[in-house]
């Protein structure tokens, strides 16, 4: 038995956090995997998350009971809201599917299945994206797993042209993933007027886009403007698939709150969509979990705790911000080698920072500095009292 079975490769973000977690240097610093630390290097729980969840949990009537298939109703039906806004053409007309998934990973993957069975079995990826894209289309049986340009290294920024050429070359059909904001891992976003033509060639080509939105609310602290992208291509008359992630901007990473929403042309295609999510769900999860769920729906569907749970997506926004210019400015005043504009320009989670595979190398050996070898670093893991002995190891390593 099991004579064919090898050791898988580890999964290289997750494998940068446990080797920073052996470390035991007191000056340490983890910027790689994208989750969100206070100014004190700690992992926040929101108040407004705390808040309810002692509701949720103190509640006499708490039971724990099975959750339909497609999930929690209060809560699929605020995610579309959320993500499509409340007056979406898609929503007033009733012409949506939404169904709870294990996060946004999961949400990616039911789309992925769904699409599959029902649409296309090729798919283009951003060149670069998220490392788990690849292995979620592939185990789920696609046979064309292509990529398309995205990053340009000369400007640090999107590579327009090239992208815009590519799409004009893509067989009709096709799926293209987009990530709907706050790029992981460029931190490039297309801006308005380049989603307007991007959605162009997309029509006139007849190719599917498939939104993963994992950060909305992280990029600009602002919901709508974080979805506008899904927003635009839906006006546009698109039907499209919507993958959403609780993780960052509820810090519920271990909940495995998401959900996958659909915009179709009719409400009677969305149910049948519908119907078939929740098949798939049946096979691989049977029902989500409720917990992640509950404290979402609360929240979405409450006017005052949703304004408490904005002033916080807003300070999380606001500390990533201020952690960019504080190590740009460091690193002007070090006269560090090399344009640093792009730290300040991008945005969301996560800085590209151009520096190669070696000075990543180097600086984790010299330094104890933990960013993944694409020279992607996750700004919240930097805080007032550690982003000068960041810029530093940056510095040093630079001029090695
Ligand atoms: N998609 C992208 C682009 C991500 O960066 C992440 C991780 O943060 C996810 C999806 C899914 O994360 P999760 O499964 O924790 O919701
Ligand atoms: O890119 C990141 O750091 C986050 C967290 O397999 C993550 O998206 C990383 C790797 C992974 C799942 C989540």
């Amino acid at each position: 038995m099991f004579e064919n079975v090898t050791v898988a490769p580890p999964d290289p973000i997750f494998n940068i956090f446990s080797s920073y977690l052996k470390d035991e240097s007191a000056t340490k610093v983890n910027v790689g995997i994208g989750a969100y630390r206070t100014d004190e290097g700690k992992p926040w729980v929101l108040p407004v998350v705390r808040k309810v969840e002692n509701m949720i949990v103190n509640s006499p009537d708490l039971d724990h009971e099975y959750l339909p298939l497609d999930g929690l109703k209060s809560f699929t039906d605020a995610s579309a809201k959320l993500i499509l806004g409340t007056n979406s053409p898609v929503i007033l007309e009733k012409r949506y599917c939404a169904v709870q998934s294990i996060s946004g990973t999961g949400a990616v993957r039911l789309g992925a299945d769904f699409l599959k069975r029902f649409h296309d079995k090729t798919v283009y990826l951003p060149n670069p994206t998220w490392a788990n894209h690849q292995s979620i289309f592939e185990d789920a049986g696609f046979t064309e797993i292509l990529e398309y340009p995205y990053y340009n290294p000369k400007t640090k920024g999107l590579d327009i042209n090239n992208l815009c050429d590519n799409l004009k070359a893509m067989k009709e059909n096709s799926i293209v993933l987009f990530h709907a904001c706050a790029h992981n891992p460029t931190g490039v976003d297309p801006k308005e007027e380049e989603w307007t033509q991007i959605a162009k060639i997309m029509k006139e080509k007849k190719l599917f886009p498939f939104f993963d939105c994992a950060y909305q609310g992280f990029a600009s602290g602002s919901l709508d403007k974080d979805a506008w992208s899904v927003r635009h291509f839906v006006e546009q008359g698109f039907e499209l698939l919507v993958a959403q992630s609780y993780s960052k901007n509820f810090g519920l990473y271990s909940e495995r709150c998401g959900c996958l929403t659909v915009a179709c042309q009719t409400p009677a295609k969305a149910e049948a969509v519908r119907t078939q999510l929740c098949k798939i769900n049946r096979t691989v999860i049977s029902t989500p979990p409720a917990f992640g769920a509950r404290i979402v729906s609360k929240v979405l569907n409450d006017p005052e705790l949703y304004k408490e749970w904005v002033s916080s997506l807003k300070e999380m926004a606001g500390r990533i911000k201020l952690m960019r210019r504080m190590l740009f400015d460091e690193l002007i005043n070090l006269g560090t080698p090399g344009n640093w504009n792009h730290i300040i320009d991008q945005i969301g989670m996560f800085t590209y920072t151009g520096l190669t595979k070696e000075q990543c190398l180097l600086i984790r050996d010299k330094f104890h500095v933990y960013m993944t070898e694409s020279g992607r670093v996750s700004m919240a893991g930097l805080n007032t009292k550690n982003v000068k002995y960041f810029a530093n190891s940056i510095d040093q390593v630079v001029r090695m």
